[in-house]
């Protein structure tokens, strides 16, 4: 805090030399270097994948160099710190990010080239860092980008899972096939394995409870019998109903010595009889776009404590050695492929706990580190928890402050309350997560005790005011089973909780946790989502990146709304250049189509890619799209092939994965490819449109997906989708969306003007009242949505039976009012249609083009950088501590 001291220490950083050079020579010798040495090949000869590895190797060193630099500036200026704890993150590929992070792209691809290997190809050997199911970690991951962009001193917690994501493949009959995601298959060149910062885990046992008592002479007053006339005589100590002479004994009140029990510290709890296992720390560099600055993803793999079992295997039960060590790696084996919550899961529980307490450890470490007094924790740390899965790092805080610093508990509360802040992602009531009181009490035993005990100081607190609210408020669920609901832990302790758009916020307040806003109104906040251009924009679609430098610069990259300059230079020239763009991400995209499917896409530049990609759920309504989609089939197989000719082309494209365990979702991705296969081989309707179920999409597909989609789909039923993240790639990108009144749609609208859009359906205060309507006496489907049910039903598309399920969720139940919002839908996509037909004069589709740009140039409100420094300056309050660059710099 001190100037002086500042100044100093960055003239001390101003001298450091950076040893490491970006000429050909210098890349060339260390490329060569790593396949030798640290790869042990031969570099007479080696395949793309150690061309791969050994380039991210060459690139990591330039990143560990500016990594250990910007941890010592940290370590020096002892700023206040954010920590962002996600069991999630879905970071993709990092080769091309790094180096355009640190501007040695074009260094590298110039030093490969001399050795015959393109960096493009050799990027692809990489293989999907995948800690993540969607939305939440992907979000995870765009926010480490624009913190180690914004200079903030902030670092990531989260998991190493051995298996990532799933890998998703299509049967022959069109079902979805999970396989393993082993992503170390060749070893993950960015991680560094850090022997040195290992942890003990604790689970199980019980907690033993001492009571510190001493026994002490207190004085008391008392009543006393003195033996008239006598001064200093018998005392005798009086009870009521003694018998004595009052000629002989007098009564006084006079202090008597007592002893009493004190006790002489608070009692102190032990947990003991624990399984103790290891975390050990696995860093990956995040370097921020063109700073020094490069901060740390810490993530925990869990290891056994005792490698095993010596006593086993000396009796030469191999086997039984070998087991507590398989249980230990069990922890961090596999990332749960649910993106709702999973009811009851010990495992899932054992790595919420694992992953918290490994973070605490190491946070506590770093902060006892400083010598700052234990109170001013909260000046130099906060937590934010991305959904509820870190929220045990709440108790855990607690244990630390009680049980190890011997805090009270009320000092313990004092400081933990400071110290943590919540986003929230959803507000479907079932995916809230709960734990019963039975399995958390048998975790961890301790915590759940404190847990109890914050319950019951927050209810005390609010007993007064809120009487008839105390049951709903409680953290503690009584029925059907006892359980801890921990969205009421994180709202009860934060200093703030926040949704992700401004819909969704809004929801939050009169909603699910109305009570909550009572209590607390000052707490709830909306942080509206965003993601990183660099990634999302420079990265994925260099061509339209570079048309938009050459007009107003590079500056957007870290300055989004520069690019609100290029709205004067939008003519006609301007738009053609943007349709060349779009050509070459659509034939990139039709080439991977090709690759993964055996689909030809013929004449890109007329065909109409109409896209929608996310995890597979019912909210979501991809089958509102695929009903459409059949509709539009049904409809052309009316037509002559010279009506036929007339019409817009397009290729509907679906991607995303289905929970393993979500029965009408797997439906849905069958009935998508199945209808793809009758489609797409029906010649009477030629390449009017094409169907496309792209199998195992990821971060690195999505790379090439969005930069490609004409019109994209954001289609959720009204009130569902807290946010949705995706549209703003799209957007970024130059699709313009289709949507409903829902999640981040609404204010992407009010930014890039609702002509951009075409939004139609049912707003979320209408869903109850269309529900209603739809099953009330005299309501009448929509006459194409009726036959693309019957066309189902009558086999078109395959044995009837597998898609009965599908067609009576929509006939009996339509929980997300697909039957209400089909007509409107329909009508949206034909004057979609209509527009993408009309060119101009000289055969461009120039209205659509300025869209296009438009709604893509004003997205700077949808960057992550906004979102971050949002949350910085509302939430952690921090600000950022930039490492000064060397003299000798270039
Ligand atoms: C993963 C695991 C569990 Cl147990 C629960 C939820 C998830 C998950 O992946 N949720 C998720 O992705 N939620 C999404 O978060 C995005 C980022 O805020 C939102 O844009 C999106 O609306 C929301 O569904």
């Amino acid at each position: 805090s001190d100037p002086e001291q500042k100044k100093k220490l960055d003239n001390l950083f101003a001298m450091r030399h950076r040893f490491l050079e970006t000429d050909t020579k210098s890349l060339l010798q260390s490329i060569c270097d790593h396949v030798e040495l640290r790869l042990g090949r031969s570099k007479w000869s080696f395949n793309k994948q150690i061309a791969y590895s050994a380039t991210a190797l060459s690139v990591r060193d330039h990143m560990i160099e500016l990594w250990n630099d910007t941890n010592k500036y940290f370590h020096e200026r002892n700023p206040k710190r954010l920590y962002y704890l996600s069991i999630e993150f879905l970071i993709g590929r990092l080769l091309r990010s790094n180096m355009l992070s640190l501007a040695i792209e074009a260094d590298y691809t110039k030093a490969l080239s001399q050795i015959g290997l393109h960096l493009e190809e050799i990027a692809e050997e990489e293989l999907d860092m995948a800690l993540g199911n969607g939305g939440l970690g992907r979000l995870a991951a765009c926010f480490l980008d624009s913190m180690a962009t914004l200079r903030l001193p902030a670092w990531g917690y989260g998991l190493r899972y051995q298996y990532g994501m799933f890998k998703q493949r299509v049967s022959k009959e069109g079902d979805q096939v999970e396989l393993p995601d082993y992503w170390l298959e060749n070893g993950c060149p960015w991680e560094i394995k850090r022997l040195d910062v290992r942890y003990t885990v604790r689970f199980y046992g019980h907690v033993r409870e001492e009571k510190h008592t001493r026994t002490e002479i207190r004085m008391k007053k008392g009543k006393i019998l003195r033996r008239r006339g006598v001064n200093r005589g018998e005392l005798l100590p009086y009870t009521d109903g003694q018998s004595f002479n009052e000629n002989d004994w007098q009564l006084l009140e006079m202090e008597v010595p007592e002893e009493v029990e004190i006790e002489a510290a608070p009692t102190e709890y032990f947990w003991e009889n624990t399984e103790d296992i290891y975390a050990c720390a696995f860093d990956v560099p995040i370097a921020g776009y063109h700073t020094l600055n490069v901060i740390n993803l810490r993530l925990w793999q869990s290891m056994p404590k005792t490698e095993f079992d010596f006593n086993s295997f000396n009796r030469g039960s191999y086997d039984d050695a070998m087991r507590a060590k398989q249980a230990a790696e069990t922890i961090t084996q596999v990332l749960y492929p649910n993106d709702s919550f999973e009811a009851g899961k010990e495992l899932r529980l054992k790595q919420q706990y694992f992953f918290v307490s490994a973070s605490l450890q190491d946070i506590m470490r770093r902060f006892r580190n400083t010598g700052m007094p234990i109170q001013d924790l909260p000046k130099q740390c906060i937590m934010q928890c991305n959904d509820t899965h870190p929220v045990l790092a709440i108790p855990e805080l607690m244990r630390i402050l009680l049980d190890d610093e011997h805090l009270t508990f009320d000092e313990a509360w004092e400081i933990t309350q400071k110290c943590f802040a919540y986003t929230n992602h959803t507000v479907l009531p079932e995916a809230l997560e709960k734990w019963s009181v039975d399995l958390l009490g048998r975790v961890v035993p301790r915590h759940l005790q404190i847990i109890y005990q914050i319950n019951w100081l927050f209810m005390e607190s609010i007993r007064d005011q809120f009487p008839d609210d105390l049951a709903d408020l409680s953290i503690i669920e009584e029925t059907p089973v006892k359980a801890i609901r921990m969205a009421n832990l994180a709202i009860v302790t934060s200093i703030k909780v926040n949704g992700v758009a401004a819909l969704h916020t809004q929801l939050l307040k009169t909603t699910i946790f109305r009570k909550f806003f009572k209590v607390f109104p000052k707490k709830f906040l909306n942080v509206t989502n965003g993601v990183t251009q660099r990634r999302w924009l420079l990265e994925c679609n260099t061509p339209l990146g570079q048309l938009y430098s050459s007009k107003v610069g590079t500056k957007w990259a870290t300055a989004y709304k520069v690019l609100r300059q290029i709205e004067p230079h939008i003519d006609d020239a301007f738009i053609t250049q943007f349709w060349d763009t779009r050509r070459i991400a659509k034939e990139r995209l039709a080439a991977l189509i090709k690759k993964e499917t055996g689909i030809t896409l013929n004449n890109v530049d007329e065909m109409l890619f109409d896209v929608q990609v996310k995890r597979i759920h019912e909210y979501k309504r991809q089958s509102l799209n695929i009903l459409r989609a059949i509709a539009e089939y049904l409809n052309l197989r009316t037509l002559t092939p010279a009506q036929i000719a007339k019409k817009c082309k397009k290729m509907i494209f679906f991607a995303g994965k289905a929970a393993p365990g979500y029965y009408m979702a797997k439906k849905t991705i069958k009935l998508i490819n199945c209808v793809a296969s009758v489609v797409n081989n029906d010649e009477t309707i030629g390449d009017a449109l094409k169907i496309v179920f792209l199998p195992n999409y990821n971060v690195s597909s999505a790379q090439v997906i969005i930069p490609a989609a004409d019109i994209h789909e954001q289609i959720s039923t009204a009130g569902y989708e807290a946010s949705g993240t995706s549209c703003m790639k799209f957007c970024m990108n130059g699709g313009i969306i289709i949507g409903t009144w829902d999640g981040a749609n609404i204010e992407i609208l009010e930014e890039i003007g609702a002509e951009q859009t075409y939004m139609f359906g049912l707003k979320t205060e209408q869903i109850d009242e269309g529900r209603k309507q739809r099953f009330a006496n005299g309501y009448k489907m929509d006459s194409r949505l009726e036959e693309a049910l019957l066309a189902i039903e009558g086999g078109l598309f395959g044995p009837k039976h597998e898609f009965m399920p599908f067609v009576d969720a929509i006939r009996h139940s339509d929980n997300y009012v697909v039957a209400n919002d089909f007509p409107l839908y329909m009508a949206a996509h034909e004057q979609v249609e209509k527009d993408w037909l009309e060119k101009n004069a000289h055969g461009v589709r120039e209205k659509w083009g300025r869209r296009a740009i438009l709604s893509s140039i004003r997205m700077d409100k949808f960057s992550s950088d906004r979102s971050i420094i949002d949350y910085s300056e509302k939430i952690w309050k921090i600000k950022p501590c930039m490492v000064p660059a060397p003299i000798d710099a270039p």
